[in-house]
């Protein structure tokens, strides 16, 4: 299917960049399992390096499935195109790394993914970009921690494991005023639920080895925005840095982000049950999901995300013990990190996905030893609760 705008959500996700005839007439994706292409001519060659004849060259440059890839991604997002990276943090670090140079600065959501914070203190070590944590939920608080060396405002809404939202039409005002590109990384929501590039943000960022894969059986990042901020991150911090995706794994995107809609709706939909359930347990201190009526960012939820996602953080009554006894008790729900899988998934980022934060600084951010992040899956919502309460007693 050609760009076609008049077209749904759900319609895209099982059609957009693939034209069948281009393609033998197969009906799903080929998956272009070749490292190289040949050229008819030494001539041919020629053109095709310096860009007079397009055409596919080697496939850390582009290959023709992950082509289809970056096509239906950038449809559904919103943008003029997309970029796939062999793991999140590939792309995450290509978008940092490709717009900034010693000296910049960095301002960024008080509450990343582990190893984001890490690529930011190795860039400001080795690099000398800095960056500064905020809470970037009112003007004043956007505007005080911008400085003139300021290239990047990077947003994670909701946060990794917090679940605290941020505005992005708020923070999107203030970016322009001061023409800094505001960066959204939408792991946890995915275009199905929440668009940054239709809200005026400049790129998207994701783990695509989330709810985009689906299956829990592939590590890939995407990114998308214009079609010229995307080429140059493609050529500075993609072509030479060289962290690609494969083609069989770009097909197993492509693959899955067919029931991409689908599956929102019903991990949405199991997360609502399981947050109504847990926030009347005698034994649950606190839950944090902003799709709750409780959540402190509830209107911005309303306003920026069609549904609450998939993901619930919360804490038990009682220390550090009492929650590893409740979560050693669990017996369907597997103790895993990543998300977004059918399989319902706990992890405790403490000690797991933000273990390399200080304590102190982990702490400041919300992430107690108490917090657990629940990843609710595609099971039954009733056997997902049956296995959380009977670990809770
Ligand atoms: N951004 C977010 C919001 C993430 O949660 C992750 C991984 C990444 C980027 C990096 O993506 P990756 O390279 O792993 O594809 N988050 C993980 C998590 O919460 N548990 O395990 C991995």
């Amino acid at each position: 299917m050609k760009r076609d705008n008049d077209y749904q959500f759900e319609t895209k996700a099982i059609h957009a960049g693939y034209v069948s005839k281009d393609h033998g007439d197969s009906l799903t994706p080929p998956i272009y399992q070749t490292s190289t292409f040949t050229f008819s001519s030494i001539e041919q060659g020629a053109n095709r390096f310096s860009g007079e004849e397009s055409g596919y060259i080697y496939s850390r440059l582009s290959n023709p499935t992950v082509t289809i890839l970056e096509e239906r991604i950038a449809q559904l997002e919103e943008g003029d195109a997309g970029l796939a990276f062999g793991s999140g943090m590939a792309a995450v670090s290509a978008v940092l790394i490709g717009l900034t140079k010693a000296n910049d600065h960095i301002l960024c959501s008080k509450g990343v993914y582990g190893c984001t914070f890490g690529l930011l203190q190795m860039i400001k070590e080795k690099y000398n970009i800095g960056h500064t944590f905020s809470s970037l939920n009112t003007r004043e608080e956007v505007l005080s921690n911008i400085n003139e060396n300021t290239k990047i405002i990077y947003i994670e809404t909701p946060i990794n494991p917090t679940m605290r939202l941020i505005d992005l039409k708020m923070v999107v005002k203030i970016a322009k005023e001061k023409g800094i590109k505001v960066v959204v990384d939408n792991t946890f929501s995915t275009p199905y639920l929440q668009k940054p590039l239709t809200l005026g943000c400049d790129l998207v960022v994701h783990s695509a080895t989330k709810y985009i894969g689906g299956h829990g059986d592939v590590v890939a990042g995407l990114v998308v925005g214009d079609s010229e901020t995307v080429r140059f991150i493609k050529k500075t911090a993609q072509k030479d840095i060289g962290g690609v995706i494969s083609p069989f794994d770009a097909w197993l995107l492509i693959r899955g982000i067919k029931t991409l809609a689908v599956r929102m709706d019903r991990h949405c939909d199991n997360a609502d049950k399981i947050v109504e359930k847990l926030k009347t347990h005698q034994k649950i201190k606190e839950v944090y999901f902003p799709g709750d009526k409780s959540h402190p960012d509830y209107e911005i939820m309303k306003n920026q995300m069609k549904k609450g996602g998939g993901l619930i953080s919360f804490e038990i009554k009682g220390d550090y013990e009492e929650t590893v006894r409740v979560v050693n008790s669990l017996k369907l729900i597997p103790i895993a990190v990543s998300l977004g899988d059918a399989e319902t998934l706990i992890q405790h980022p403490a000690s797991m996905t933000h273990a390399v934060i200080p304590e102190d600084v982990r702490v400041k951010m919300g992430i107690s030893n108490q917090l657990l992040r629940l990843s609710v899956g595609l099971e039954n919502w009733e056997d997902i609760w049956r296995d959380i309460e009977q670990a809770l007693g």
